[in-house]
């Protein structure tokens, strides 16, 4: 079974899932591993390994190594740039920044990184990436114009270019680590343009009602980061959230 499909049959099983975000960058790979470990038994899907700084070579290739030898679940490249294709990740969110205003994230790192994904065999999956006001770190290193907070009709068609593009997910992210989410009505509004393409969202989600408030609106996909770079119990934290979202 593709990562793909296993992560369809695992929304259509729970409603809503999630993915644990690792940023290889934030510490040693065997850490890294605890942290996947602690998630995988708190009910994540799947981990995904990226940042939007230092993030490449051996950091990246130890780390993903490290996660997939002492869990069971599939790592997936979240990438900043073609620096970030890895040799032995299990799939890559093939992005596209919808609203960069930079080729280079539009296409350029794209054409670069495809000729690795393909000869290192990596599953590609496609994504409308859309970053959304205050965008952190993520939104300055891409070059977005952000999504305004107060402007869900402008995410809805980015969403919705981003589908008939082809892609068959769409990424709302509002950075990580910022203090607020996506707008839950945002949220709303991009599911309602998008239909059954599948709505992942991140960024600034740290408590349990942030998580059930955006699932609630329509998000497939929560995925959250620092709330357990934070949290030392990484097992209950990711249980909490896996239970709020489910149906
Ligand atoms: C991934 O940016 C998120 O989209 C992760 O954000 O670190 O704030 O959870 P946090």
């Amino acid at each position: 079974m593709s990562i793909e499909q296993h992560l369809e049959e695992a929304i259509s099983r729970e409603g809503t899932i999630h993915l644990t975000l690792i940023d290889p960058d934030s510490q040693p790979p065997e850490e890294a591993a605890r942290i996947a470990r602690g998630a995988t038994a708190g009910g994540t899907t799947a981990v995904l390994v990226g940042g939007s700084v230092g993030v490449g070579g051996r950091g990246i290739e130890c780390t993903v190594s490290e996660i997939k030898g002492s869990t069971g679940v599939p790592a997936i490249i979240f990438p900043s740039d073609v620096g970030s294709v890895c040799t032995t990740a299990d799939a890559m969110f093939f992005l596209c920044l919808m609203n960069s205003r930079s080729t280079a994230y539009l296409s350029t790192n794209q054409a670069l990184g495809a000729v690795f994904v393909k000869s290192y065999g990596i599953e590609p999956i496609p994504v409308a990436y859309i970053i959304v006001e205050p965008g952190g770190t993520v939104g300055w290193i891409g070059d977005a114009r952000l999504i305004p907070r107060n402007k869900p009709e402008i995410a809805a068609a980015y969403a919705l270019a981003g589908k008939y593009l082809g892609m068959r997910w769409v990424y709302l992210e509002a950075g990580s680590g910022v203090p607020d989410t996506v707008p839950p009505e945002m949220v709303k509004a991009v599911k309602a343009s998008i239909d059954d393409t599948r709505l992942i969202v991140g960024g600034g989600i740290r408590t349990d009602k942030q998580a059930e408030l955006l699932a609630k609106a329509g998000a497939d996909v929560i995925v959250t980061g620092t709330a357990i770079e934070e949290d030392v119990d990484i097992e209950n934290k990711i249980a909490s959230f896996v239970r709020v979202i489910q149906h």
